[in-house]
């Protein structure tokens, strides 16, 4: 682990990104996260993982998360992404492929167009997070799937299946069921509790072990927050560094919804170039 100013210095020798993507030109986007015509797998997920993610849940999986018995590993990154390819993400309407080709094709098309290192690398492990699933999760309702803030309403003009809140006891809670809830205008989504999962998990992995920059931990940590990055909820709980980190999710995004309609990638050829990409900003093994 590099000490706090070599960590500093490297951190600001990273380069920018610009905002366009053009690998997605042709693609018709409108075949993309289609939830009403999804199947039944999709729709069990969604019920139950809004009925389930409540404040109380929450506050348990992040007291397991810090908890000094939890299972830990030590593992290559890699490693982690093969130990990954198992999982079939129960959520997804737009793709049934296995893990590690998911992580694949948003890192080659992010690399194909161009981006700094460091966003091909956040492409390759933003999903990693999945790896939960086999450690500590309840199923894959508190693992996978889009998020949403715990702890104020549950905007339902902007989060899929709406109405499966309805089971939700925080729904009709005196403080969480209010518009800002236990949040107050302004806060900063640091201080707002996203639904717990691979996204939530990853972050704080990668924030405490990589050299990644801020809009990398932004891209991991709110990734699936479709109802925030895509429709405009929850803007009133943003800080002004929200905005800048909004457009780096944003940016993100194509890579990741658009390339699972890419050619299957050949794992073994791209090896060798994301081996080296890993050793640029992680030690030999995280702690997973
Ligand atoms: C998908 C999947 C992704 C997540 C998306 C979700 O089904 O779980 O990992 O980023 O938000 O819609």
């Amino acid at each position: 682990v590099l000490k706090d100013k070599d960590a500093a210095t490297k951190k600001q020798q990273i380069p920018a990104y610009n905002d366009e993507s053009h690998f997605d030109q042709e693609k018709d986007k409108t075949q993309f996260r289609q939830y009403d015509d999804a199947c039944d797998r999709v729709k069990n997920f969604y019920r139950e993982q809004h009925e389930k993610q409540t404040v109380a849940y929450n506050l348990k999986a992040r007291a397991r998360y810090y908890s000094a018995s939890r299972r830990r590993e030590a593992m290559t990154i890699w490693e982690a992404i093969e130990k990954l390819n198992t999982l079939i993400d129960e959520s997804d309407p737009d793709t049934e492929l296995s893990q590690i080709q998911h992580l694949l094709q948003s890192a080659e098309a992010i690399r194909r167009d161009g981006k700094p290192r460091w966003m091909q690398l956040t492409g390759l492990i933003h999903d990693l997070g999945k790896l939960l699933y086999f450690y500590d999760a309840e199923g894959q309702w508190d693992v996978v799937g889009d998020t949403f803030p715990v702890g104020c309403a549950f905007d339902r003009a902007r989060i899929i299946y709406p109405d499966t809140f309805d089971a939700n006891p925080d729904a009709t809670h005196p403080v969480y069921g209010t518009e800002f809830g236990i949040y107050s205008e302004g806060c900063g989504l640091d201080n707002v509790m996203l639904s717990w999962g691979h996204d939530e998990y990853l972050y704080h992995v990668v924030k405490e072990q990589s050299l990644l920059p801020d809009e990398s931990l932004a891209m991991i940590r709110y990734h699936s927050f479709y109802p925030w990055h895509k429709e405009g909820a929850y803007r009133k709980l943003m800080s002004d560094k929200d905005h800048a980190m909004l457009e780096a999710v944003r940016a993100f995004n194509p890579y990741d919804l658009y390339s699972k309609s890419d050619d299957v990638p050949s794992v073994d050829e791209l090896k060798p170039y994301y081996m080296e990409l890993i050793d640029e900003f992680f030690p030999q093994k995280v702690i997973l």
